[in-house]
């Protein structure tokens, strides 16, 4: 039987032996802890499973520490984790000594400092340089996923990078140890009872509860499912990050707030509210729990990789935007469901996303179906290869 301590969190894998292949990624955070979550997993696969020294440009340090409490917000440079950290903190600025990476990788559209991109342009030999995408399960996506685009004035190519859901994309983030990690957890009682302990102060609930993660934006849609849980049939162990839907479970049971520490009680509902987790023990979150709510970017393909029925919050756009999105990933992620089921899988995601009502005893009936499906998905997902390992293929290729 594995011990409390057999399982090794995903970022504490061995190292590959370094290939010195440099790498610089910039990420300028817009709102929230995508951007930098997305970068920061990233750069610790290129740099654990593929040799590569890798720098982060972070413009923001205070979310990034959320995720990397290790992480000093005084310090211009640091190293993390064997990592070069960069506080990006001016457009022009591109770290103190100016030296240009093997590969560049250019997240979300940001813009690179133009001293950094002349400096690129001097270089003898001009380093492969990306651009990567947010993710989306559109078909299109098949087809701009790594198109060239020459630069209008240097001799430098920008080829755009984009992650997906299906074939021909660049896929999305996935250790080599998640699988392991996760079996293994799954596996092992006293691992999870350590958890539930460390977690919420308790042991763990019974079989017969549901356990719901919960994490995103702030959602009209969660009274409603509030008061679903609260005269469910069955117990709901509801556990909530600290965040922002906090403040709605607050009012809910009459609260001021709802920090980390807190717990609440109505009807068969039952809500422990989380300290924010380091990046490496959310998953652990998603495996703890029967169903996943969550939201953005990354947190959605943790999901996935959990293998456990999942809701979606996308990250609402301009102009509805985000809904052909989602209706992408529900294509995707649905494809094999029986016809009722993938119909109350679809109710339920565009019901959180600001459509209807959501339905959990519809839900919950379902989720047998929607368990087994979440499996197979994982699986159908994984032979998309993994983005690290994608786009180091093609860096290689690149640098021959
Ligand atoms: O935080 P998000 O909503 O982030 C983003 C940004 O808003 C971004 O601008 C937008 O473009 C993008 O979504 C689509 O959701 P996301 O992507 O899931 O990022 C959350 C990160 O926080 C993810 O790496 C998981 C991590 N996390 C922890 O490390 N600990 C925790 O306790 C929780 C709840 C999350």
């Amino acid at each position: 039987m594995s011990s409390a301590s057999s399982v090794r969190p995903v970022s504490e894998q061995p190292a590959a032996a370094p290939t010195g292949i440099a790498c610089d990624i910039f990420c300028a955070v817009i709102d929230n802890f995508g951007d930098i979550g997305v970068c920061w997993r990233l750069a610790r696969q290129l740099a654990s499973e593929h040799g590569w020294q890798v720098r982060v440009f972070v413009d923001d340090l205070h979310a990034f520490q959320k995720l990397c409490p290790s992480l000093a917000l005084d310090r211009a440079r640091q190293a993390v984790g064997g990592i070069v950290v960069e506080h990006w903190h001016e457009p022009a600025h591109a770290g103190d000594t100016l030296e240009v990476a093997d590969v560049v990788i250019e997240a979300f559209g940001c813009e690179l400092p133009p001293i950094y991109v002349a400096a690129m342009a001097r270089r003898e030999r001009a380093p492969v340089w990306f651009n990567l995408e947010y993710l989306s399960g559109e078909d299109w996506v098949a087809d701009f996923h790594l198109r060239p685009s020459p630069h209008p004035r240097y001799p430098l190519t920008k080829t755009f990078f984009f992650p997906g859901l299906g074939p021909g994309t660049g896929g999305v983030l996935k250790e080599r140890s998640l699988d392991a990690a996760r079996a293994a957890f799954e596996a092992s009682q006293p691992e999870r009872e350590a958890w539930w302990l460390k977690t919420t102060g308790r042991a763990p609930p019974p079989l017969t509860a549901t356990v719901v993660s919960l994490f995103a934006y702030e959602n009209p849609a969660i009274d409603s499912l509030l008061e679903q849980w609260r005269d469910s049939a069955e117990p709901v162990v509801l556990l909530v990050p600290e965040g922002r839907i906090s403040g709605a479970v607050a009012r809910f049971f009459g609260l001021p707030a709802f920090a980390a520490g807190s717990h609440a009680e109505r009807g068969s509902l039952s809500v422990h509210a989380l300290a924010f987790i380091e990046q490496p023990g959310y998953d652990t979150l998603l495996w703890a729990s029967d169903v996943n709510f969550v939201r953005g970017e990354d947190s959605f393909v943790r999901a996935q990789w959990a293998a456990k029925p999942f809701v979606w919050h996308i990250y609402p756009q301009a102009d509805d935007a985000h809904l052909p999105k989602l209706d992408a990933a529900l294509a995707h992620y649905a494809r094999t469901l029986p016809a009722d089921a993938r119909d109350a899988l679809a109710r339920f995601w565009h019901a959180w996303n600001g459509t209807g009502r959501p339905d959990w005893a519809e839900f919950q009936r379902h989720r047998p179906a929607l368990k087994q499906r979440a499996a197979e998905w994982a699986v159908e997902l994984a032979q998309v290869g993994d983005l690290a390992g994608n786009l180091a293929l093609f860096a290689k290729s690149q640098l021959k």
